[in-house]
């Protein structure tokens, strides 16, 4: 179980950041209210949290999840794939320096977005996408492997809506796995336990499991039902200025 989370509210900038969605721009001080809810929700679940600096300068910075992947005892910083973004893991790898033990860091021509890094227990879906490439993936297996993590890639090119792998898929725990539609039958996840989600409830495939507690996105009622009937406890949040971002819930955290 987790026991700390780094984030970091929206900046003044949050709206000029990089998006697909073709949901509006997102207004700051509703942002604001949903991040300081988010990280109360949390607080709740029992993590400690960091909480960095706003940065106007990356106005994708709230996105702390995509510029570094961390599992026990170690930090791996990440080269987010879009340009926009390399210059925020410098804030995010010095203050995780101070929370971690070992801090490792992916280097060029690597990219890769923490969004599409899917741990479940000790393996590992690494999705390959417009942000993520294959040299990327396969440093960051290595730093899993020295760790005792088995992973295997996920090609999320095409797949219709999902700029990350973990845009259409979660983990349950044990050999559970919330999936979209389009990634349910890819053969990387063969021998796992695949709990669909439908067409109109595929952003709500970004969840975050705490224990038995779930955060998930409100306003997804048969994902929650799915968590509820699995014995898990879903915590419904607001998110609506992120996902016009291209947002989910998982990426305005760090989990460890
Ligand atoms: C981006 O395009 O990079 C941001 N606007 C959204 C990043 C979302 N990250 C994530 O789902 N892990």
């Amino acid at each position: 179980m987790f026991t700390r989370a780094l984030v970091r509210p929206p900046a003044a900038t949050f709206a000029q950041g990089l998006t697909s969605a073709d949901l509006g721009a997102p207004v700051l001080e509703l942002a604001l209210r949903q991040h300081a809810r988010y990280v109360a929700a949390l607080r709740e679940c029992g993590l400690a949290i960091t909480s960095l600096p706003p940065d106007p300068a990356f106005p994708d910075s709230t996105f702390v999840e995509d510029t570094a992947v961390l599992v026990p005892g170690c930090a791996i910083v990440t080269r987010p794939g879009a340009a926009s973004r390399a210059g925020e893991t410098v804030a995010v790898g010095a203050a995780l320096r101070a929370l971690v033990e070992d801090v490792r860091a992916l280097e060029p021509p690597g990219t890769l977005d923490g969004g599409d890094v899917c741990a479940a227990g000790a393996h590992v879906f690494i999705g390959l996408s417009e942000r993520t490439n294959a040299t990327g993936a396969r440093q960051l297996a290595g730093f899993l492997a020295e760790r005792g993590f088995t992973s295997r890639t996920i090609d999320v090119h095409g797949v219709r809506g999902l700029l990350h792998l973990k845009s259409g898929i979660a983990w349950l725990g044990g050999r559970r796995l919330l999936a979209v539609e389009a990634l349910a039958a890819h053969p990387a996840l063969d021998g796992w336990q695949v709990f669909p989600v439908a067409r109109d409830e595929e952003y709500a495939a970004n969840c975050v499991l705490l224990g038995e507690r779930v955060l998930v996105p409100a306003g997804f009622p048969r994902v929650s039902a799915t968590l509820t009937e699995l014995g898990l406890h879903p915590l419904a949040l607001e998110v609506s200025e992120f996902r016009k971002q291209d947002g989910g819930l998982s990426c305005l955290s760090l989990r460890f």
